[in-house]
């Protein structure tokens, strides 16, 4: 291959052309797989699912396609045997960033899973020629640099223009009769787009699947090169723009137009060549549900519902009962968030003028469902539930009334979402709702990224749990094995000594492998109160300035987290951990005691690094408001021990390792929406009655925290004075106490280990092959491999 590509020997070839050699090997390695699942799935006629997602954070490719392809331990040794190491070639794939964080590395999991559980299931979405951000820190403070991932090719994605499709946007439509009677739309001055996909293979764990992830890029159609030179180069610069570049917000949401016009045109892209791809088996457009299942993940793509109307009626001339029969049948939905601010809600001017014909079809569904509900409901709550209201679409409206199924993403995120934030909607569809807990995939998050326990648990009991991860509860029967609680430990005391190396070589900070690594690795977000993190490690400060031989155990408080550009709030809490480590880090009286590493750039590659070197899971968020966190799963696989409020999936975790097992504290969701309904918290009470709060506090205002006052004195008065959103001051006693208890539990190695082993027991749950599993079972009502993992 070397010599093919490159015209060379592997004497004279470098790192790069190593990995493109052996990229290129692989990919046509699982090329007859991938064209055979296809050709299978079409003479079959096989139910599909398509899982539509404006991201897929799939981070690096090479060794998770070794891995499933069967031959990761046979190309490392042969490249041994080469003299070539495989971990170093690996490094040179660029991380695709094509996601902000939860949602998107769900999603790539997601496809991981379906492809090995043998659901005919592909993905759909964006190829962003920018992914996330790159992000560093300058005088501690985030700078956002570009993320040109594509600069070097991707060996994985096939361009395939012959399935190119057209997407229009603007102009004016109208309807007019034709001789059969139909009334079809006619357009006048539309801008045509052309979606080109490229397509990367899902190859399937130890099987012969090979599913799709389908991302479609922007371009201009060919007939329009014939224009002049300057108007080409603009037409060409503002069609180019859909795909250019990531949205980084996160549960932050903002009305801009180009974001609309991303959204329509990946739907538009999908549904039309899902429709094209349906006809070639010859079957009649009636039958489509019974074929096709269309997944929205979160409200990015509820466009699917109007686009698949459109095409419904417009192109193949159903009537409208007969088309919203289908496209509800088809259509099925994810809530992803409670917060309020992530609700996407689109003005009526801009959508009406980008997407007439959709806005038409849009007015059209609304008005039918005010018409319907009318004789069933009070007008309060169909003006509530309505989707065109106060001059805007709500799109988790459009959303719900246009899906048979609605799910929350772990059963207390579910709940809420019934009895509080869609409880209107619950009331009108109750069959419509369900709930499925995420998952994480083993092969990335413990196969792949911590070897040594992979090998550990392969010894004790057997490699059953790599295909069905619920059978990692026979660890259970090693918790009083002291031998393997040893080595349990050895593993955890290797993957932090490697980690520790990475932060050395990366940030030069020196951290002690004996410490105990707290980890909090997620967005920086005000609900998932990094701040809270932040105050406790201030309390130990000041506990050891007062007291050098104050009684703790080492620690190293390890933080990764993006925030969004313009969340000035959640940068100003970025700058000031960084500073509050710059005067740790460099206090020699602390005696290194206490370190804060912010690993600059998190991602699915260096959450591969930190993950199997963590001893504690800050899963922090206030009750209510983490719909489900993954982190926390992953974490606990590793061995982590999670110390977390009852919010989003940190309940089922207790619920499966026990309460003896994890550490709980803070408000409960109940307790934060009764504050909110009697409004009796008043955060300044917290910081006068509680001196040790006022001293931790006035360091934020009183000069203590170098270089800091904007941030000191910003976040002072969001806590103390404004309010306290996020109950911050209220959980910080009880904070403080989880981790003492946390400090005294890990002075005892076997206790913790025992902890540690029973969190990995219990993980096996979380595996998003069961979720999917459940997805395909309950609301896709797709066909799988039968033996295809056994909850
Ligand atoms: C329009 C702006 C925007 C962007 C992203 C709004 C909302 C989002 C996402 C829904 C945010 C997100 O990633 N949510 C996370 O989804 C994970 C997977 O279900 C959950 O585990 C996290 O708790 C949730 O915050």
């Amino acid at each position: 291959m070397l010599t093919e590509l490159y015209s060379m020997d592997v004497a004279q070839s470098e790192d790069t052309e190593q990995y493109f050699a052996l990229g290129n090997l692989v990919r046509s390695y699982c090329a007859k797989n991938w064209s055979s699942t296809n050709r299978l799935y079409m003479k079959k006629e096989k139910k599909q699912a398509y899982y539509f997602s404006m991201e897929f954070l799939l981070g690096r490719m090479l060794k998770s396609n070794l891995l499933n392809l069967g031959i990761l331990e046979t190309v490392r040794g042969g490249l041994k045997e080469l003299g070539i190491d495989l971990e170093k070639i690996v490094q040179i794939e660029a991380d695709p960033g094509l996601g902000n964080g939860g949602l998107g590395r769900l999603a790539a999991c997601f496809i991981d899973s379906m492809a090995t559980c043998e659901i005919p299931g592909h993905g759909n979405g964006i190829r962003f020629k920018y992914g996330l951000f790159k992000q560093k820190f300058v005088n501690g403070y985030q700078v956002e640099l570009p993320e040109n991932w594509l600069q070097n090719g991707n060996v994985w994605e096939t361009r395939r223009m012959n399935m190119a499709v057209t997407v229009s946007f603007y102009g004016k439509v109208w309807l007019e009769e034709t001789v059969n009677g139909y009334m079809l739309p006619h357009y006048e001055n539309t801008e045509r787009v052309l979606a080109v996909p490229y397509d990367t293979p899902i190859i399937g764990y130890g099987n012969n699947t090979v599913n799709t992830l389908r991302l479609w890029s922007a371009e201009l159609p060919a007939q329009d090169e014939a224009m002049d030179y300057w108007s080409y180069i603009q037409r060409r610069n503002r069609i180019e723009s859909i795909s250019e570049v990531l949205y980084p917000d996160d549960s932050n949401y903002e009305g801009r137009l180009l974001r609309l016009k991303q959204e329509y045109f990946f739907v538009s892209a999908g549904i039309q060549s899902i429709i094209r791809h349906y006809k070639k088996m010859g079957l009649s457009i009636n039958h489509l549900a019974e074929k096709v299942a269309i997944h929205i993940n979160d409200t990015h793509p509820a466009l699917c519902i109007p686009e698949l109307m459109r095409l419904l009626l417009d192109e193949e001339h159903l009537d409208w009962e007969h088309a919203w029969n289908i496209t509800i049948n088809v259509m099925s939905y994810t809530n992803h968030t409670i917060m309020s601010e992530a609700l996407e809600k689109w003005p009526i001017d801009m959508i009406s003028s980008l997407l007439p014909r959709v806005y038409q079809i849009i007015s059209e569904i609304d008005r039918r469902y005010v018409e319907k509900m009318a004789a069933l409901h009070s007008t309060g709550k169909i003006e509530r539930t309505r989707i065109i209201e106060g001059g805007h679409v709500k799109m988790a409206h459009l959303a719900i009334i246009g899906s048979h199924s609605i799910n929350g993403v772990a059963k207390l995120h579910t709940a809420i979402l019934k009895e509080k934030v869609l409880h209107d909607f619950f009331l009108i569809y109750p069959s419509r709702f369900n709930n499925k807990t995420n998952g994480i995939t083993q092969r990335r998050w413990l196969m792949l990224a911590n070897e040594p326990l992979r090998e550990l648990i392969n010894e004790k009991i057997g490699n059953d749990w790599e295909k069905t991860l619920t059978e990692l509860k026979m660890l259970k029967a090693f918790r009083n094995d002291e031998e393997t609680l040893k080595e349990l430990a050895e593993i955890k005391r290797i993957n932090k000594a490697h980690f520790a190396e990475y932060v050395l070589d990366a940030l030069k900070i020196e951290v002690d492998p004996d410490a105990i690594f707290d980890v909090q690795i997620k967005r920086l977000h005000a609900y998932k109160r990094q701040l809270l993190n932040l105050l406790h490690i201030l309390k130990l400060y000041l506990d050891l300035k007062e007291d050098p031989k104050t009684d703790i155990h080492p620690r190293v408080f390890i933080f990764g987290a993006k925030a969004a550009p313009s969340y000035t709030y959640a940068k100003e809490i970025i700058k000031l951990i960084n500073s509050v480590a710059e005067l740790i880090n460099h206090d020699a009286s602390i005696n290194n005691k206490l370190k804060i590493v912010f690993i600059e750039n998190y991602g699915v590659s260096l959450a591969e690094k930190i993950i199997p070197a963590a001893d504690v899971s800050e899963q922090i968020s206030l009750a209510s408001k983490e719909a489900s966190g993954t982190s926390n799963m992953k974490l606990m696989l590793n061995g982590a021990v999670t110390l977390a409020t009852l919010d989003g999936a940190n309940v089922e975790i207790r619920d499966r390792v026990g309460s003896e097992n994890i550490i709980i504290f803070g408000l409960t969701d109940k307790e934060v929406y009764q504050y909110y309904q009697d409004g009796s918290y008043h955060s300044h009470d917290y910081y006068e009655n509680n001196p040790v709060l006022q001293r931790v506090l006035n360091t934020l205002i009183d000069g203590t925290i170098p270089d800091a006052e904007t941030e000191g004195r910003d976040i002072f008065n969001s806590l103390v004075n404004y309010g306290d959103e996020y109950f911050v001051l209220r959980d910080f006693d009880e904070y403080v106490a989880a981790q003492k208890k946390i400090d005294k539990l890990y002075r005892d190695p076997l206790t913790w280990q025992r902890m540690a082993l029973i969190n990995i027991a219990g993980a096996g749950v979380f595996s998003s092959d069961y979720t999917v599993l459940q997805y395909a079972n309950d609301i896709w009502d797709v066909a799988y491999r039968p033996d295809a993992g056994e909850l």
